[in-house]
């Protein structure tokens, strides 16, 4: 009791130090039985929780234990207040709908805080908009927080949900704490980290990366949320203060912006801890291949947001005698071990995976992941308890009801698709029948090469290799893909989407492409990874895609593979190594495939695509651009003038 006292008297002191009026009192005192569990915390958690307290004002505070009870709990109540509805087709399995006007990662809403702009962002060319993050000093995030977070918990509960970023233990792994006052939010970070007492028992009393979300909605709500989603999307802010390790996040409810331990922290905050400590925090899949020789290698590949990385990550070969293993399908934690061999761990311990498009066609495997225990969110649902989406119309039987994910009725031919385009299930990683059996490997998978791709519709052939190391960093910053509903933009252009990190750096890309180059040294010649540019959505003049995909695309790992292991099988061309004729293994493919189109590197496209790469960087990047990949871009520009 002296205890509560003493936070709320500390109230006016917090009020008065950020600059807002004096709060008016908490509507009801923390139970006792909150206030023990706080009691238990180590110092250093205990103080942020305490601090949160003070400035939120939440009703009540409860620390997760991360156990099946506390999970039905928090299921069964969110069923109740209409949070959930429970998908009675599936064991364990429920539907979220959102408030429409909180769907997707708000980029524009992003921002990184440093006290110099240019630790965050490469001075754009004098007249241009940087492209590449939002910078806030720390002086406006003070200001930002203390308009919005003083009372916003006011009638919720506080959630402390500790989790750890990779196998609890790891050395490669780090921990988190989230204070939330979203129940989704908590248990969604059952599914997607490590969460509960087990990590901060391992915590310990060490520092961690903290983590504080409010939906931004107090209670009594001024109007009622929209599908019992609260949110705020007018003073929505996602900010990363990487000097503090802290992450402050208000008014979203919604995948990227609400689960902290995905992009805020094993990416953004993720990127400027491995710059300091020498490794890679990349937006990368991770999967193990076994060729039929029995010889196993694992590939991280980096692709833009919603281009198939679940679905590559997830494979089923089509090549006889090749298996295909999941330690990952979002992000890779990378770092050279004392033998000069790059060792990735997969953070996460889920799949939050984009819905449309997934189906027994495209992805078997997450059919077999998805279907107990998962979160869906903005999905359609059926008459019979079940999940509709775009994707699915040859799966489901469609004379059962539909309602959109709206929660209005839907029939095929409305218009509108039935699915948001960004929805998303939720999965715990462990049930995915491939998935691979070193995925909780404490010291991580050996990488033996690296895919950079994205959705490239003209010009770009299927693969080509990197001549070296420094070439290969540069086809990371030269990457670029039609945009996706992953995020806020609209409408299909093609962006420049640097090593499909664009919305994810955590600090400067002309400091994060020095990082990269400087990676060569921690390896050797004979560890170091290969890199590729793969693209599986090349069109045909007609518009049909020039290479079936999914599950054909075994046939360019293969080639990769044979690439690693030093096979004479590729070619110089104007831009990288291309296979060299009949090289890439085509034996049993269904259909015909234009080689000679695939594979076609035409002049004019690529001399544009220099000058849009060139433009970018210059403008974009400017002063911060290393200089071999000036040197690379000029190599190219040469190149492909002799076509
Ligand atoms: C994701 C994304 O959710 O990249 O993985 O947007
Ligand atoms: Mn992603």
């Amino acid at each position: 009791m002296v205890h509560l006292l003493r936070l709320v008297g500390a109230r006016a002191l917090c009020a008065r130090r950020v600059g807002s009026p004096l709060l008016p009192p908490p509507t009801r005192a923390i139970s006792q039985q909150a206030q023990r569990q706080m009691d238990t915390l180590r110092p250093k958690v205990r103080e942020f929780v305490e601090r949160t307290v003070r400035m939120c004002q939440p009703a009540e505070v409860h620390v997760c234990d991360g156990s099946e009870a506390e999970n039905a709990n928090l299921l069964n109540q969110m069923a109740e207040s209409g949070v959930l509805e429970p998908l009675t087709k599936y064991d364990n399995c429920w539907l979220a709908r959102t408030d429409p006007a909180d769907v997707a990662r708000v980029e524009s809403k992003t921002f990184i805080v440093t006290e110099e702009k240019r630790e965050t962002v490469p001075i754009p060319r004098k007249g241009r908009k940087g492209m590449l993050g939002n910078w806030m000093s720390p002086k406006a995030l003070e200001h930002a927080v203390a308009e919005r977070f003083p009372g916003c918990m006011r009638g919720r509960t506080l959630y402390v949900v500790p989790f750890s970023m990779g196998p609890v233990g790891s050395p490669l792994s780090k921990i988190g704490i989230e204070l939330t006052d979203s129940p989704y939010v908590a248990a969604s970070m059952r599914i997607m980290t490590r969460m509960g007492s087990k990590v901060l028992e391992t915590l310990g009393d060490d520092d961690f990366v903290k983590c504080l979300h409010s939906v931004g909605r107090p209670v009594p709500v001024s109007k009622k949320p929209i599908n019992n989603w609260p949110c705020n999307p007018e003073n929505t802010i996602i900010a990363h203060v990487p000097s503090k390790n802290e992450i402050i996040s208000f008014g979203s409810g919604y995948g990227g912006n609400s689960l902290l331990g995905k992009k805020c922290f094993a990416l953004r905050i993720g990127s400027t801890i491995a710059r300091r400590e020498g490794w890679l925090a990349e937006h990368m899949l991770i999967l193990g291949i076994t060729n039929p020789a029995g010889h196993k290698r694992y590939i991280a590949a980096a692709f833009p947001s919603a281009c198939g990385k679940t679905n590559l990550a997830m494979l089923q070969p089509s090549l006889p005698g090749y298996k295909v293993e999941c330690v990952g399908d979002d992000i890779a934690w990378m770092k050279f071990d004392d033998k000069g061999v790059l060792r990735a761990i997969n953070p996460e311990n889920g799949f939050f995976g984009v819905a449309p498009g997934t189906s027994s066609a495209t992805n078997p495997i997450a059919m077999k992941t998805i279907f107990s225990n998962t979160l869906f969110t903005n999905v359609a649902k059926t008459s019979d308890g079940g999940v509709y989406w775009e994707g699915l119309e040859k799966e489901v039987d469609t004379s059962v009801g539909i309602v959109d994910w709206h929660g209005d009725p839907w029939t095929t031919g409305s218009g509108a698709p039935s699915a948001h385009p960004n929805s998303r299930f939720c999965a715990p990683a462990a049930q995915c029948p491939i998935i691979d059996p070193q995925w909780e490997s404490p010291e991580g998978v050996p990488i033996s090469a690296i895919l950079f791709g994205g959705r490239r519709p003209l010009g770009v052939p299927l693969v080509y290799e990197a001549f070296n190391w420094q070439h290969g960093v540069f086809l990371g910053a030269a990457m670029r893909s039609e945009s996706t509903a992953a995020a806020e933009h609209k409408g299909k252009v093609i962006m420049h989407d640097p090593f499909a990190m664009r919305p994810f750096f955590g600090y400067n890309f002309g400091h994060y492409l020095a990082h990269w180059l400087s990676m060569e040294q921690r390896g050797t010649p004979a560890t170091m990874p290969k890199i590729f540019h793969v693209n599986w959505f090349r069109k045909a003049a007609t518009g049909g895609f020039l290479w079936p995909g999914f599950g054909e695309n075994t046939r360019v790992l293969d080639w990769v593979l044979r690439r690693v292991d030093g096979e004479d099988c590729a070619q110089e061309s104007a831009i990288g190594l291309v296979p060299k004729p009949g090289s890439l293994n085509l034996e049993g493919l269904k259909e015909a495939v234009d080689m000679q189109e695939l594979f076609s590197i035409p002049k004019e496209f690529w001399q544009q695509e220099v000058s849009a790469v060139a433009q970018y960087l210059d403008e974009q990047v400017g002063e911060d651009l290393p200089y071999p990949i000036v040197e690379e871009l000029e190599h190219l520009r040469q190149r492909v003038e002799k076509l």
